[in-house]
This record gives structure tokens, sequence and C-alpha cells, in this order.
């Protein structure tokens, strides 16, 4: 089973890989950002929770996003694989992932980390803030907030997989394609291990 952590700051490319990677290893794309908005369309209790901290750019708290992912793994039981798209974002999700992954008698086999600059990261989701329709996406300080959030609560998580012998850097800058080569070959080396 190939179970990858797709990791970097907001605007890195996890998304946008991700849509690849899904389709050439056949995995289940579990997004929590995705997940999140998708609550904020059905206008749930949860959906409203989130919101109001998305919308500040800070992160939602660890158990409803675990218990979010908790119920993607119980209802893809037959998955060839997951890939994790913008979580864990903390080390307690990071803990809670390994655990939940050890139930289910599989772990993550890799993190690929995408290393992109905060004023590139600006660029890109100001750019995509134009057609997003994403709040968060629209304002300058709010992603700089988004991008402050990261690495005060979210970088401590590459030294998690790091000491597990499991974190990879991959330069973010570049072509789509050129980056998704880089990534693939990471993957495929971590797999022969
Ligand atoms: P996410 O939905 O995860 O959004 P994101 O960090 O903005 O990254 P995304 O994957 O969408 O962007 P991408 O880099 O692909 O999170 C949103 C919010 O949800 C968080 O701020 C938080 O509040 C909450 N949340 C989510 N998960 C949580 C968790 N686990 N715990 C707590 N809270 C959580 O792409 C950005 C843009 O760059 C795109 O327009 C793309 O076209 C462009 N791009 C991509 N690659 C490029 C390249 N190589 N060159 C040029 N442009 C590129």
């Amino acid at each position: 089973m190939l179970n990858l952590v797709l990791f970097g700051p907001p605007g890195a490319g996890k998304g946008t890989q991700s849509e690849n990677l899904i389709r050439k290893y056949n995995l289940v794309h579990l997004s929590t950002g995705d997940l999140l908005r998708s609550q904020i369309a059905a206008g749930t209790e949860l959906g409203l929770r989130a919101k109001q901290l998305m919308d500040q750019g800070l992160l939602v708290p660890d158990e409803v996003v675990i218990g979010m992912i908790e119920n993607k793994l119980k209802d893809n039981q037959s998955a060839a694989g997951f890939i994790f798209d913008g979580f864990p974002r903390t080390v307690p999700q990071a803990q809670a992932l390994d655990s939940l992954l050890d139930q289910h008698g599989t772990k993550i086999t890799v993190m690929v980390a995408l290393i992109v600059d905060s004023e590139e990261l600006t660029k890109r989701l100001l750019i995509r803030g134009r057609t997003s329709g994403r709040p968060d996406d629209q304002n300058e300080d709010l992603i700089r907030r988004r991008v402050k959030e990261y690495n005060d609560k979210t970088t401590p998580v590459a030294d998690y997989y790091s000491q597990q012998g499991k974190f990879v850097a991959i330069d973010g800058i570049g072509s789509i394609e050129n980056i998704f080569e880089s990534i693939c070959a990471k993957i495929d080396e971590s797999v022969e291990e």
C-alpha cells in the first residue's frame, strides 16, 4: 500500500500535484481543505465553525480534522493507498494519523515536502483568488497569516517524519510537469526501499 503525505505551505502546489498523483498511483485523495470546504458548502455546524477560522487564516481544531480523516479511512478500506493533502498540519495530527493507519495495518510510506518561498506563495494565491472565490486567497495580509500559521504550527511536522526517515524535499518552483516528475521519482525510490 502506498500512503503519501504531500506537505508544504499554502499555495505550494499540493492540491495541483495531487490531481496527477492520484491518477498515476491509483490513490484515494484525502484533502482536509476540500473536506472542510464541502462542509461549509453544505452549511453544516462543523462547516460554520470551520469557516470562521479558515476566513481568518487559522487552522481548525485537531479533533475536527482527525475525525474527518478517520471516517474517510473507514469508508475506503479497499483502497490501494492514500494521498494526504494538507494533513497532517500539526504534530498531534501526525501522531493521530500514525495510530489510525496502524489500526488499519498500514503506515505512511513517504512525506514529500514542496519547498516554495513566501513571495511566490503570495503571488500564486492572489492569482488563484481572482477566480477561486476562496475568501482566504483574496487578501495579502490573510495569506501572510496562513503562511505564519504554517511556519508556527505545521513545520514541526516535517521533523516528525524526518525522525522516521520518511521526509523528502522537492523544489516546488518550476513547471508543474517537472515538479510532478521529481515527486514521482522520490515516490518510486521510497517504494523500492
Ligand atoms: P488547503 O485547502 O489545504 O489549501 P492550501 O494550503 O491553500 O493549499 P492548496 O493545496 O489549495 O494550494 P496549491 O498549493 O495546490 O487549506 C485551506 C485552509 O483549510 C487552511 O488555511 C486551514 O484553515 C484549513 N485546514 C485544511 N487542512 C487542515 C488541517 N489538517 N488542520 C487544520 N486546518 C486545516 O495551489 C495554489 C495555487 O498555485 C494554484 O492556483 C495553482 O494553480 C498554483 N500552482 C501550483 N503549482 C504551481 C507551479 N509549479 N507554478 C506556478 N503556480 C502553481
